[in-house]
């Protein structure tokens, strides 16, 4: 197996989960950018050493795994096939490809048989907490309509991201103004934004990714597109809001979803305490919601506030969080790999 990005913010965590599942892999290689070639990285108590991206580093490597930005997965993702490799690429630029599948382990593994480019490609992290929760129910009352708003962590960014915040939290701490009509955030932050477009500090950002039409950002697009790869509904109506948030990792999303038939909170309370990749934790008399630093580190989406709508008796609104790292981005990816090892060892 190779890493693609071994040392960036995935990367980390991805040497962290391949550390700790059954290693169905023989030798792990790590695969950089030049800059970071060199460098030494342990991985199953191992100290591997890091070698740069180049097309002889597929060589003899049946699965990669990919965690680069867009254009280096555009250039790399066919190179490493082309070498060979089985490519599980976590960048944007081949989700809506009809020729890769998209695949969440819990929901669609048989879509990985169908890879003509031999290139698998790994969700969004906001869409694959969010939709290990809505598939269960979609098989039960049948998913018409998805109205979301996302409150993502700042490790979505990358490294750059949790940088930020930190630097961010050390300018202001202590200062009782700010926040208030007498104290300037922006002034206190001062101009370097890191990866974002305001200061995140004391504030949520409406926004996350890139502008496309209409005003809508493409991590709106990618929620609304990869729902409907990934579930198999091409009409299905989502309707998304992304907003970043001060936490460092987690991902959560207010979901209100409609259905085609009527729903029962306690029934789909069960279905999701059923659910492969779920975790339910409604209680809110005891004041136990899910939130991202109990989700922190864990791999399933949590899952809570879960009520049928007021209003209509098909829609449903519940809360989810995810660690964005790991079944966000890492673990989704390795879960995908271990099914391709059973693919390779069957044969
Ligand atoms: C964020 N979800 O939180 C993004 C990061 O398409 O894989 C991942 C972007 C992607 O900013």
């Amino acid at each position: 197996m190779a890493v693609v990005g071994a040392t960036g913010a995935v990367g980390t965590v991805m040497l962290e989960i391949l550390s700790n599942r059954a290693n169905v892999w023989g030798e792990i290689r790590l695969i950089a950018s030049p800059r970071s070639a060199g460098r030494k990285l342990v991985v199953r108590g191992q100290e591997v050493e890091v070698i740069a991206l180049c097309d002889e580093a597929f060589d003899g490597v049946d699965v990669a795994m990919m965690d680069v930005p867009d254009e280096v997965s555009a250039e790399w993702a066919p190179r490493a096939a082309a070498r060979g490799a089985v490519v599980i690429d976590k960048s944007g630029t081949f989700r809506m490809d009809p020729d890769v599948p998209l695949v969440v382990p819990e929901i669609n593994p048989q879509a990985l048989r169908n890879r003509p480019k031999g290139i698998i490609a790994n969700a969004n992290c906001t869409t694959l907490a969010m939709i290990v929760a809505v598939a269960p129910l979609h098989r039960e009352y049948g998913l018409k309509e998805l109205v979301l708003a996302s409150y993502q962590a700042v490790s979505g960014a990358g490294v750059a991201g949790p940088e930020t915040l930190y630097d961010q939290i050390a300018k202001v701490a202590g200062d009782r103004q700010l926040g208030s009509r007498t104290g300037n955030v922006r002034h206190a932050v001062g101009e370097d934004l890191g990866p974002f477009p305001a200061p995140l500090v004391f504030n949520v950002v409406p926004w996350a990714g890139s502008l496309k039409n209409d005003g809508w950002s493409s991590e709106e697009l990618k929620m609304r597109n990869e729902s409907r790869k990934i579930l198999g509904l091409p009409d299905l109506k989502v309707s998304a809001t992304c907003v970043r948030v001060p936490v460092v990792t987690g991902h959560s999303i207010a979901v209100h979803a409609v259905f085609g038939s009527e729903v029962d909170a306690n029934e789909a309370r069960k279905l999701l305490q059923d659910a492969p990749g779920v975790i339910v934790v409604d209680d809110p008399a005891a004041g136990e919601f899910p939130m991202p630093i109990d989700a922190v580190g864990t791999d399933p989406s949590w899952v809570g506030r879960i009520r049928r709508s007021i209003d209509d008796p098909r829609a449903l609104d519940f809360f989810v969080t995810g660690d964005n790292l790991r079944k966000g981005a890492a673990l989704n990816a390795a879960q995908i790999a271990e099914l391709l090892a059973t693919e390779f060892t069957s044969r």
